[in-house]
């Protein structure tokens, strides 16, 4: 836990997040920013700036998570894909310096431009 994180914040409960799933090492929430209906991030519960810094646990977590979400995520929003990514480091464009998975909904309507055509 990281006093000055927004995420560490969402996870300890002290702000509000719109949590979507939740098991013991990872939690997953709806990004304030969306992308498209339903854009939901997929953090570690412990405060982790970099993939790297994952631990073989926590990637686990996260991952495995990831991998339960997919269909749900796509079912909730009636979408037709998803983008999965990660910003890691801040030259990738990585703004809350804790590890997150993007899990974008992606239309057949919205044209099938690749995630960095979208994120812009
Ligand atoms: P990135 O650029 O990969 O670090 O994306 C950070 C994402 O986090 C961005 O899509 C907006 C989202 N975000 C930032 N602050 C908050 C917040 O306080 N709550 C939620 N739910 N999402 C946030």
């Amino acid at each position: 836990m990281s006093d000055d994180c927004i995420f560490c914040s969402i996870i300890s409960g002290d702000i509000p997040g719109r949590v979507v799933a939740e098991t013991d090492d990872a939690l997953a929430f709806l990004d304030a920013n969306p992308l498209a209906p339903g854009h939901a991030l997929v953090v570690p519960k412990a405060h982790t700036e970099r993939l790297a810094d994952l631990g073989a646990d926590e990637s686990r977590a996260v991952f495995d998570l990831v991998h339960d979400l997919v269909p749900d995520v796509e079912a909730a929003v009636d979408a037709d894909g998803l983008n999965v990514g990660i910003n890691d480091g801040e030259a990738a464009g990585q703004e809350v310096p804790h590890v997150h998975v993007h899990l974008v909904p992606r239309f057949e309507s919205d044209g099938g431009s690749p995630i960095h055509a979208v994120a812009g």
